[in-house]
């Protein structure tokens, strides 16, 4: 049975308008949150705003859009989440690409921040994107000192050792080595899913009242996409290496990375996805309409073709 008949497809008129929309708040927001380019450490700022503005797809900002609109929450609220869960993200790929780590050269087809401009600056471009998250959370208005404190923590915890980090650190250490699909999935949920979770659980803790049940859902439908985000890039990784020319692909199995696909191989792999996303849009079944954008928003992160 397909996942969803052509009536309900993904990139509807309606839904790529409202992407465009979600995308251009947020990259209105990190703009007049970062330092301009020409105010001094003007190679830091550049390389901050390089390594921001590179052509991402913004899938964390617009889930955050999206789990809003499901809880019926005002948009101006959800820009400072949204920009600071991207901040948190581009601080991420920068450390990712740097030699100690991937080692690439390219992001996005692009220079990555360390080749367009230099080790140490990429380094500090991170090192400063990090703190400006935070600070962006702290500063939000119209919102309780009380829940800007818990939005720190949810995004400080979910980029942490026991979150992003601690998942970098242990795919780090299973390259060459073969694990469990449980710990594959574990690895993937740090690493990846963490940030995605916080990205719909930020929405969660701008409700003011969100019943138990609904909080738990929305948990749930989180660390469900997370989970079915990476398994997705490795599928694309994989694909890519024999389908799409000129493009950085199948570095996973040269870096000897321990993927999805890898172990499984590739159809257990799709079948895996398609299963969490299942799972994660049963979550929203009590939501109705108001959930939308975040099922479309699910179906693209197991569709899409980058
Ligand atoms: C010190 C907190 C801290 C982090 C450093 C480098 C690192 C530890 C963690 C990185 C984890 C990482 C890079 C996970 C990969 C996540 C992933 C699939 C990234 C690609 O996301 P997309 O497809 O990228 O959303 P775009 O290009 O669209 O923005």
């Amino acid at each position: 049975m397909p996942l969803f008949n052509a009536a309900e497809s993904l990139l509807s008129v309606a839904f790529e308008k409202r992407i465009a929309y979600y995308t251009e708040r947020v990259a209105e927001k990190l703009d007049s949150v970062l330092p301009s380019a020409s105010q001094p450490p003007k190679r830091l700022h550049d390389a901050m705003r390089y390594a921001v503005f590179n052509g991402g797809k913004r899938v964390r900002p617009l889930l955050v859009y999206a789990a809003g609109e499901c809880l019926g929450l005002a948009e101006s609220i959800l820009d400072a989440p949204a920009a600071a869960i991207e901040l948190i993200h581009a601080f991420s790929l920068v450390h990712d690409d740097l030699p100690a780590m991937d080692d690439d050269d390219l992001r996005r087809g692009k220079p990555t921040v360390h080749r367009q401009f230099d080790e140490a600056t990429a380094i500090l471009a991170a090192d400063a994107l990090q703190p400006l998250a935070f600070s962006v959370l702290a500063d939000m208005q119209d919102v309780a000192a009380t829940t800007r404190t818990k939005l720190v923590k949810l995004v400080a915890d979910a980029c942490g050792s026991t979150g992003m980090t601690g998942g970098q650190s242990m795919d780090l250490a299973a390259e060459g080595t073969a694990i469990s699909t449980d710990e594959i999935e574990t690895m993937y949920s740090l690493k990846t899913g963490a940030l995605i979770h916080a990205s719909v659980v930020s929405a969660s803790i701008l409700c003011e009242k969100l019943s138990p049940d609904r909080a738990s859902a929305i948990d749930a439908f989180g660390r469900t996409i997370g989970v079915a985000f990476q398994i997705k890039d490795d599928i694309l990784d994989v694909e890519g290496e024999t389908h799409v020319i000129g493009k950085r692909t199948g570095a996973d199995q040269r870096l000897g990375k321990a993927t999805y696909p890898g172990l499984m191989g590739i159809d257990h792999a799709r079948s895996r996805c398609d299963s969490l996303l299942r799972n994660a849009l049963e979550q929203l079944d009590d939501f109705g309409a108001a959930a939308d954008s975040l099922r479309w928003l699910a179906r693209y992160i197991v569709e899409r073709g980058n």
